[in-house]
């Protein structure tokens, strides 16, 4: 019996072993070892060669060559095991003396601060924020603010169609028109409705085709003119200054009888005539009225026992006068030039207040 070769495995393993960097080379020796075709399986394999007396002692020096082995691979994974680790640490190492990166500070836009101060004046008097769909149908965007099929002052909002039931909507009041319908025929119904709208129009400086809408709505048992011209008066006072007064003067629209358009006297002059209020001393903001009865009636109210009054406004015109900016489409084309000029302060002012 030769128990050189066995030796001679072990020797071989040794050498090897010894020059191991990484745990995926200390796999493949492993296989190439102690694996189903591997050095040790083999000298196994030579047992069958061997007379009866002569197996037990090979057989036991196989096994101890083996157990060798095995143990050698089991201390050097540990080892490689803990210096990949300590290398991983040492690579991921985060230098928190590296100065800061800065951030620069985003600043709200025109049209969003107006928006949240005049909800902020409607909030304080009790009003809730509605808000709807941007495709709305048919039926809510016309026909049940009295406006049918047929109707001219449809011409006037001429839209963008999605089908012919389906459109985006003209003005927020759809939104108006479902939270009347939510609400089952009881008041008070008092709501602000602010948000997107969209007509089929040209740009230029004074015109944009989509732009944005804040109405407002009150209906319940009792609800007058007089209460209409009382909230508008100290709209006009928050938005445009203390000293401001208002005029209203009879209008058309079709989903309110009587209407008006509501006029401010002019924050520039002061009522003297400037090219503000093209030397009228008034300024026009808005557009308001009763809610006419046959709104509040498809609505589920009784017009007999209910009445309200709504407005409507345009925040960008507002922004416009108030911030003197000449063209309509500064909102919309994203020139930070532009935005950058109503950066907040850091006590949450608008620093651009021209009024
Ligand atoms: C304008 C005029 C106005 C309304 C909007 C309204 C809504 C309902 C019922 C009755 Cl649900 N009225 N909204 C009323 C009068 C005028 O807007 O010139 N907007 C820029």
């Amino acid at each position: 019996m030769d128990t050189s070769e066995i030796g001679q495995v072990q020797e071989s393993f040794d050498q090897a072993v010894a020059h191991i960097e990484d745990l995926k080379s200390l796999q493949q020796l492993k296989v190439e070892y102690l694996g189903k075709k591997g050095k040790v399986t083999g000298l196994m394999k030579e047992m069958k060669n061997l007379s009866k007396e002569e197996r037990p002692q090979f057989g036991a020096a196989v096994n101890e060559t083996r157990n060798h082995i095995t143990e050698i691979i089991e201390q050097k994974t540990q080892t490689l095991e803990a210096e990949a680790l300590e290398a991983k640490l040492a690579e991921e190492t985060i230098d928190v003396t590296l100065p800061g990166r800065n951030f620069s500070l985003g600043s709200p836009h025109p049209l969003s601060l107006i928006i949240e101060n005049i909800e902020d004046f409607f909030i304080g008097l009790g009003y809730e924020i509605a808000e709807g769909y941007e495709v709305e149908t048919d039926y809510y965007n016309f026909e049940a603010l009295n406006l049918p099929k047929s109707h001219p002052a449809r011409d006037m909002q001429d839209s963008f169609y999605i089908s012919e039931e389906m459109l985006l909507r003209t003005h927020t009041s759809p939104v108006q028109a479902r939270t009347m319908e939510s609400r089952a025929g009881k008041g008070p119904v008092k709501i602000i409705c602010p948000g997107k709208v969209y007509r089929r129009d040209s740009d230029d400086a004074t015109h944009s085709h989509q732009f944005t809408q804040i109405e407002g709505l009150v209906v319940d048992k009792n609800i007058h003119m007089s209460d209409l011209k009382g909230t508008l008066e100290l709209f006009a006072k928050e938005i445009f200054g203390e000293e401001r007064e208002i005029r209203l003067r009879p209008s058309y629209f079709p989903f309110t009888e009587p209407s008006v358009e509501v006029d401010i006297s002019c924050f520039k002059c002061k009522g003297n005539g400037c090219n503000v209020c093209k030397y009228t001393g008034w300024i026009e903001i808005l557009g308001a009225g009763m809610v006419h009865p046959n709104v509040l009636e498809m609505a589920g109210f009784d017009s007999s026992e209910y009445s309200g009054f709504a407005f409507g406004m345009g925040p960008d015109r507002i922004a416009m006068l108030k911030h003197g900016i000449e063209d309509i489409r500064h909102f919309y084309t994203n020139d930070l030039r532009f935005i950058n000029q109503f950066k907040v302060t850091e006590d949450g002012g608008a620093k651009n207040e021209s009024i």
